[in-house]
């Protein structure tokens, strides 16, 4: 690429190319997020992102994506197949245009959504540039073509290959090992992403294969989604696992020239929200103004609904927008000409006009609903109202909180031991369970930016309780004052006092469990604290090894097999003594620190929330109510724990 001679010859189209794929290997960032394993994975979204678009302008219905013995991937579709033939303007194949130039338009650019063929977007050539190698053969107009590429540059013409009758595209690439951490492909990553992409648009089939063969994966595995539901069978997912309240998932549509809307909902009795949200199949975490529009519009009919039944009386106060929500389980899903997506993320819908059109259909049609369906209606305000009346409770209970800590004057809890720095960002919180473990973490700790708060009392299960009970929670107050962003729809993360909130549990049963819950009431009532990366987990060694002055902490049994394996090292040998910590408190303050606390020598992990779908699965799993799911999980996840004490 940068051989002068060449480039010489090259015309000031092709130089442009060059530059184009150039400034992607460079930056790979800026067009797939990042070049860990999730903009690895990215590359497979876009590919397919290319066949799903062929499949909304009607021409497609069937997807396979297959990872490779080679860790390649390979994504077929039946659609028509890129265009071959030498573009008007730029005097080349098409097909080349469209995995090299980067500047063929923008994605959402302009056409519209029913016509936004793979053409429009730049995906392709972005995924070309990041590839090793890359095979696209297309099947088109009686013909077999093909191109390959290396790194994005064309290393063979477009050329037939032969006779066909399918149409199609099979694109086939091998991600460059120079660019990404690490090549592998997690089928469940993948599996999850289509299952998802396969709820959204019924109408198509999404194949998913995985060819490698190792010790974990013995023979190859293959799961065809395609559900005919669409979006009422992803609430069923959702809720498989919880008590749906009443038996319909409740199901609307609507369309505008620009933007078409479905969305279903089912109530389960959970006291969780769980409103998920699409805009042009991309997941929507922020909200927006689909999501904003929804919600006015169930909380009015809602309301009416009680008013007209009579279940509100006239001097009665209206239910809340969360008192409507409670329990509520539901997708929105919208297409649309050139979204908007705003926010930290990117990931916030701002079209206006979406608010509007959302709200006017989900008026009108929800209140027809109720009205024919009396049963479900009494159910859905018998639900609201019981939250209604709870949150009245945990106002109360609030109002307490905050007089008591007027009275006590200081709002932090007794038993914080906080640091002397002030600036949020470089501090950092020890939530330590056991009063010895707390003891010895005090004195551990570096008091000038370490703040440590023990946890003692009764843990509650958030996920079978309320918002009164979390307030009123002695184990879980504490928290919430420590952390000083108040919780559920009152967070306020400009307030946090710690940027780093690190839980230190035992790394037996009784500390997984506290971790789970502790985790489970951030994920439920301080979620942006977790999703903005602030909750860490704190990672104690489990043995000391020692033979004569040489000392290693380990953290797991396959790495003590490992530092033995390494050391020649022999566990009969009377030399060597391997001591396993029992728990925190076995540890004394110098040891905590060095192995746990130290910035310099510990390990934390951070807690991520990828996707809240399948965190909520998660959650719903390990503390709700349905015990044989729970088995399930945790058998399939036995790995998992392994290295936990049980
Ligand atoms: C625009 C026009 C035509 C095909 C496609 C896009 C197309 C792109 C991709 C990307 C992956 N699979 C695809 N399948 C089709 C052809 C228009 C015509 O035949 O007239």
């Amino acid at each position: 690429m940068t051989d002068n001679t060449k480039v010489q010859n090259y015309s000031e189209e092709q130089i442009q190319v060059l530059e184009g794929l150039e400034a992607v290997r460079k930056r790979p960032g800026m067009y797939i997020g990042s070049t860990s394993l999730r903009g690895l994975h990215h590359l497979v979204y876009e590919i397919v992102d290319n066949s799903i678009d062929e499949a909304l302008a009607g021409y497609c219905d069937r997807v396979e994506v297959t990872i490779n013995e080679d860790s390649s991937i390979t994504v077929i579709d039946n659609g028509r197949g890129i265009p071959t033939g030498i573009h008007p303007k730029l005097n080349i194949p098409t097909l080349q245009v469209v995995h090299t130039m980067l500047h063929a338009g923008g994605k959402f650019g302009g056409e519209g959504y029913k016509v936004s063929g793979g053409l429009h977007g730049v995906g392709a050539a972005v995924v070309n540039a990041l590839s090793e190698r890359m095979e696209v053969e297309v099947y088109r107009e009686g013909k077999i073509w093909r191109q390959i590429y290396e790194k994005g540059i064309p290393i063979t013409e477009v050329e037939s290959l032969g006779d066909t009758d399918k149409t199609g595209t099979k694109t086939t690439f091998h991600a460059d090992p120079t660019i990404f951490d690490e090549i592998r492909f997690e089928f469940d990553i993948l599996l999850k992403r289509f299952r998802e992409l396969a709820f959204l648009n019924k109408k198509i089939t999404i194949v998913l294969n995985d060819n490698r063969q190792n010790e974990e994966n013995q023979e190859s595995k293959s799961v065809e989604l395609h559900y005919d539901g669409g979006i009422v069978s992803f609430v069923q997912y959702i809720n498989r696992n919880k008590e749906t309240i009443h038996p319909d998932i409740i199901f609307f549509s609507g369309a505008k020239e620009d933007a078409e809307i479905e969305i279903a909902l089912q109530y389960t009795d959970s006291y969780i929200e769980n409103v998920f949200s699409y805009a042009n199949d991309i997941p929507t975490t922020e909200g927006g103004t689909h999501v904003t529009g929804f919600k006015t519009a169930i909380t009015k009919v809602v309301n009416d609904y009680a008013r007209k039944i009579n279940a509100l009386k006239e001097n009665e106060k209206n239910l809340s927008g969360e008192d409507v929500r409670e329990g509520l389980t539901a997708i929105i899903n919208v297409k649309l000409m050139n979204p908007q997506f705003e926010g930290q993320t990117k990931t916030k819908l701002g079209n206006a006009d979406i608010r509007s059109f959302t709200e006017g259909i989900v008026t009108e049609k929800l209140t027809y609903y109720l009205e024919e369906h009396p049963k479900t209606g009494k159910i859905i305000i018998d639900k609201a109202l019981l939250s209604f009346r709870a949150r009245e409770a945990a106002r109360k209970a609030r109002e307490m909180t905050k007089r008591k800590s007027a009275l006590e004057s200081t709002s932090l809890p007794g038993k914080l031991a906080d640091c002397s720095e002030r600036d949020p960002s470089k501090c950092e919180l020890f939530i330590v369970e056991g009063d010895s473990a707390g003891g010895s973490a005090k004195q551990g700790r570096d008091r000038r930016f370490q703040a440590i708060l023990p946890l003692w009392g009764k843990m509650l299960n958030v996920e079978k309780a309320r918002e009164d009970r979390v307030y009123g929670n002695d184990k879980l107050s504490p928290v919430i004052t420590a952390l000083g962003v108040n919780i559920g729809e009152n967070i306020d993360l400009s307030k946090l006092r710690y940027h780093k909130v690190i839980i230190m549990a035992d790394a037996d049963v009784d500390g997984q469990h506290i971790r789970t819950l502790l985790l489970t009431f951030f994920f439920r009532y301080m979620r942006p604290l977790v999703e903005q990366g602030h909750i860490y987990i704190a990672q104690p060694p489990l043995y000391k090894v020692k033979k004569g002055k040489e000392e290693h902490y380990v953290y797991n049994d396959r790495d003590l097999q490992r530092l033995m394996s390494e050391k020649n090292w022999n566990r009969e040998d009377g030399n060597i003594s391997i001591q396993r910590f029992k728990g925190l408190g076995e540890m004394n303050p110098d040891q905590l620190w060095e192995t746990t606390m130290n910035p310099e020598t510990r390990t934390i992990i951070k807690i991520q929330v990828d996707d809240p779908v399948v965190s909520d699965e998660i959650f719903t799993i390990l503390m709700g109510e349905k015990v044989e799911p729970r088995k399930e999980f945790i058998q399939k996840h036995a790995r998992m724990v392994n290295n936990l004490d049980i």
